[in-house]
């Protein structure tokens, strides 16, 4: 039974733009609102969900909402329409001719996890092997207009319940919040992220840094830096994070075979999928690498994926995974994601994603759909 071949009858595409609560400004740009492209499929009278993290903009990586829809509709999606399906592994198979385009592969693959994990009537994160019921989160602050502002907003996040807290760094704005940050707030738990902001040349704020004690420093060099941060690990005690320059398992030991971090955010859209930000994570563990799960500002689809990945026992540090209302006024998926007083999140536990869709606010934020037959 559970090897009989599944067959995706039809799929939907849907560009979303989503108002987000708070402007959210990194070293690359500033969103005040995030496009989103979300995929359904349907087959065997269920259907599942999945979402690719592509924005509207291309500065965390190549892709875009446009580059995604592009790829699903013309590449992915007529590779896998009406194919026996025999599980992940076939529909990776599929679409390994495929180059690049992690993110519109990782969308796809959720869509999979969730409509297998409907008709197996099992939870995503059984399938994928987790087995805590909750996961330890804290919240990613963007860069603020001014250090008291700053302040506000991480003490407002800490009243919250937030145990962790990440800074957004750039170069002229780095040294003189952490210190504040670190000032007023002596124990808590904190990281900073410069989105490859920084050149090899800026290393001398990144090494200042050090005496802050953070938990570790995420990618302040461009992807493809592994030298420059490698250098700059060999001088610094705080660990260095990659994040961008990882987008699969084989860069993930290039990084660390060249000690160019210490730790590693996962985040599945950027490594193409559920499957192999497992293999990362495994990896990592094998390795004794302590790694933590990510997020792109996702919706309650791309959130449940993310905390089903991060109910794994690899991830030993806080993820990036906030509650719905740090993100948005009104989600598109119920129920929302609520902090809990220990700064943990729940993992869904109903089939699939454990989400259901608000087909309502679905549609009043749906700037563009199509949908796709079988062939
Ligand atoms: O670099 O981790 C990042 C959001 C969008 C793009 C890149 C990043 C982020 C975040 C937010 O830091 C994490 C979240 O979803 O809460
Ligand atoms: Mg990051």
């Amino acid at each position: 039974m559970a090897d009989d071949p599944l067959r995706i009858a039809a799929a939907e595409l849907r560009h979303l733009r989503m108002r987000l609560r708070d402007r959210f400004e990194t070293s690359f740009g500033v969103e005040e609102e995030r496009d989103c492209l979300l995929i359904r499929i349907e087959g065997a009278g269920e259907a599942g969900w999945g979402e690719c993290v592509a924005g509207s903009f291309p500065g965390f990586s190549y892709e875009t909402v446009g580059t995604a829809w592009h790829i699903l509709a013309d590449h992915l999606l007529p590779a896998v329409l009406d194919a026996p399906l025999v599980g992940i592994s076939d529909l990776r198979a599929r679409i390994a001719p495929i180059r690049g385009h992690p993110m519109a592969k990782a969308g796809l693959e959720l869509a999979f996890w969730d409509w297998m994990g409907r008709i197996a009537k099992l939870p995503l994160v059984d399938l994928l092997g987790g087995r805590r019921t909750r996961v330890q989160v804290g919240v990613s602050v963007g860069i603020q207009p001014s250090v008291d502002a700053l302040l506000k907003v991480v003490n407002s996040y800490l009243s919250q319940g937030y145990g962790r807290i990440k800074l957004k760094i750039k170069p002229g704005y780095d040294l003189e919040p952490v210190r504040a940050v670190r000032q007023s707030f002596p124990e808590v738990p904190l990281q900073v992220d410069g989105n490859g902001g920084y050149a090899p040349d800026q290393s001398a704020e990144l090494l200042a840094l050090d005496e802050f004690n953070l938990l570790l420093i995420e990618q302040p060099f461009a992807a493809e830096q592994l030298l420059a941060h490698a250098r700059l690990q060999e001088g610094l005690r705080t660990p260095i994070c990659l994040d961008e320059s990882i987008g699969s398992e084989v860069e993930a030991q290039l990084a660390l075979e060249l000690g160019a971090c210490r730790t590693i955010n996962i985040k599945p859209g950027r490594v193409g999928g559920l499957s192999e930000a497992v293999a990362i994570h495994d990896l990592c563990v094998e390795r004794g690498v302590p790694v933590w799960c990510g997020g792109m500002l996702e919706t309650g689809v791309g959130r449940a994926g993310n905390l089903a990945l991060a109910a794994l026992p690899g991830f030993s540090l806080p993820a990036d995974i906030s509650a719905t209302d740090r993100y948005y006024e009104q989600d598109i998926a119920s129920p929302r994601f609520v902090l809990n007083s220990d700064s943990t999140i729940e993992v869904p536990a109903g089939p699939g994603l454990g989400v259901t869709i608000d087909s309502v606010e679905l549609e009043r934020v749906t700037l563009r759909s199509e949908r796709f037959g079988a062939r």
